[in-house]
C-alpha cells in the first residue's frame, strides 16, 4: 500500500502540487490545515521529517458541530485515528455547508492523502468531487450519512440504519399508546425535522411513515426542519404550539432539537413526557438527553451510536491489508423509555 510519508522523490514530485494547494487555499479563502512545504526551500525540505513520516494520511470532513452526537462522532474518529494509532488526520468541520464540505474533498484529493472519510451533509451533490477522487485513486470511506452516488464512487459507508430508527420510533408509539387505552383515539403529530436532503433526515422520516400509513387514527399535523439545532428546535416547537393547540405527539429528529422543543414546550406552559400533555420521542440518546428523560421531560429516544472511529479505522486497516470491504455495514443500537434503570445505564454510556 502506498504511505504518504514524504521522501526526497516524493517532495520534488510534491512541490507543484502543495503550490497547487496554497493557491486553491487562497482563492477559497481557507488555508488547509497540511504543512505548507512550498513555502519552504526545495533545499530545505530534503533535511526536515514530515509529520506525516510513515503514517496512514486521512483527510476527514465533518459536517459541523451542530448537536451532541455530532461532537462524540467528531472525538470518536480523532481518538481513533491518532498518531498514536498511526494516523496523520487532516480533520475539517464543514459548520453544515454542502459547499465547505465539497471544497474540503477537493483540498484533501489535491493533499492526495490515502483515504478520504467523510460525513455528507446531504445526500445529492456529489457525483463530480467523488468522480474526481475516483480519478486521483483515492479510497473514499463515506460514514454517518450516506450519498447518492453510482457506487463505483466511493469504496463503503458505515452508519446508522435510519429507516430502522424511525420505524421503531413509530412501533414504540403505537405499542405505548395501546397500553395507555388511546390506540383508538385522534392522535396528532408535529416532526422537527433534522437538515432537509440528509440521508439520516429522510430514513427517518420514511422510518415512521411506514407506521403513520398503518394507523388511520394518527394524523401528522406538520412538519417543519430545526435543522438538527437546539435553538432552530425551540423555534419549530414554538411555531407548531401557535398553530395547534391539541398535539400529542412531537418527533423530533435529534436530541438537541429536542431541548428546544422541551423549553419551548415549558415555555407556553405545557408540560410533556409521560405524566404530560405531549409524548416526545427522541432520536440520539446521548447522555443529556437520557438525563431529561430520568426528570420526566422524553418518553423514549432511539439511539444513534455516533462512536464510529474504530469502525472507520477497522476498515482503513483492512483495507491497508488488502482485503475486500462490505460496501455497506450498519453500526449496533437500541433504544430507551423511562421503563428502564436509567440510572444504571448512564453509568456506562460514553457519550
Ligand atoms: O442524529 C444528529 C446530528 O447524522 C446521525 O446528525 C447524524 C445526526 C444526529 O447532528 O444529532
Amino acid at each position: 500500500m502506498k504511505r504518504k510519508s514524504i521522501n526526497r522523490n516524493r517532495i520534488i514530485r510534491k512541490t507543484g502540487l502543495l503550490s497547487a494547494v496554497l493557491f486553491l487555499s487562497i482563492l477559497t479563502g481557507c488555508a488547509g490545515q497540511y504543512p505548507a512545504e512550498s513555502e519552504t526551500p526545495a533545499a530545505a525540505l530534503f533535511e526536515e521529517t514530515e509529520p506525516s513520516e510513515g503514517r496512514i494520511v486521512v483527510g476527514f470532513c465533518e459536517t459541523g458541530s451542530e448537536s451532541d452526537w455530532r461532537r462524540a462522532h467528531a472525538a470518536s474518529i480523532r481518538s481513533a485515528l491518532s498518531e498514536e494509532e498511526g494516523f496523520y488526520l487532516l480533520y475539517e468541520d464543514a459548520q453544515q455547508k454542502l459547499e465547505n464540505q465539497i471544497k474540503a474533498v477537493r483540498r484533501f484529493i489535491l493533499q492526495d492523502v490515502d483515504y478520504i472519510v467523510f460525513s455528507p451533509l446531504v445526500k445529492d451533490g456529489w457525483d463530480v468531487v467523488l468522480e474526481e477522487a475516483k480519478e486521483a485513486g483515492i479510497p473514499v470511506i463515506v460514514n454517518d450519512r450516506q450519498v447518492d452516488v453510482s457506487e463505483d464512487l466511493y469504496t463503503c459507508w458505515i452508519g446508522s440504519d435510519a429507516e430502522k430508527e424511525g420505524r421503531d420510533a413509530g412501533l414504540w408509539l403505537a405499542d405505548y399508546l395501546e397500553k395507555e387505552g388511546r390506540d383508538k383515539e385522534q392522535i396528532n403529530i408535529v416532526t422537527i425535522q433534522g437538515t432537509l436532503g440528509a440521508s439520516i433526515q429522510i430514513g427517518r422520516k420514511d422510518g415512521f411513515a411506514e407506521v403513520l400509513s398503518e394507523h388511520d387514527n394518527w394524523t401528522m399535523l406538520d412538519m417543519q426542519t430545526g435543522d438538527f439545532t437546539q435553538t432552530k428546535g425551540y423555534e419549530v416547537m414554538e411555531d407548531f404550539l401557535e398553530k395547534y393547540d391539541d398535539i400529542d405527539v412531537v418527533v423530533s429528529e435529534n436530541d438537541n432539537m429536542t431541548f428546544g422543543a422541551i423549553d419551548a414546550i415549558h415555555d407556553a406552559g405545557k408540560t410533556c413526557g409521560p405524566d404530560g400533555d405531549i409524548i416526545i420521542l427522541s432520536f440520539d440518546a446521548v447522555h443529556a438527553a437520557l438525563e431529561q428523560m430520568q426528570k420526566g421531560d422524553i418518553n423514549a429516544d432511539f439511539e444513534c451510536n455516533p462512536m464510529q472511529g474504530e469502525k472507520v479505522k477497522e476498515i482503513i486497516l483492512a483495507l491497508e491489508a488488502g482485503r475486500e470491504v462490505e460496501k455497506k455495514m450498519y453500526v449496533e443500537e437500541t433504544y430507551f423509555d423511562n421503563t428502564m434503570d436509567l440510572e444504571e445505564i448512564l453509568k456506562t454510556r460514553m457519550y
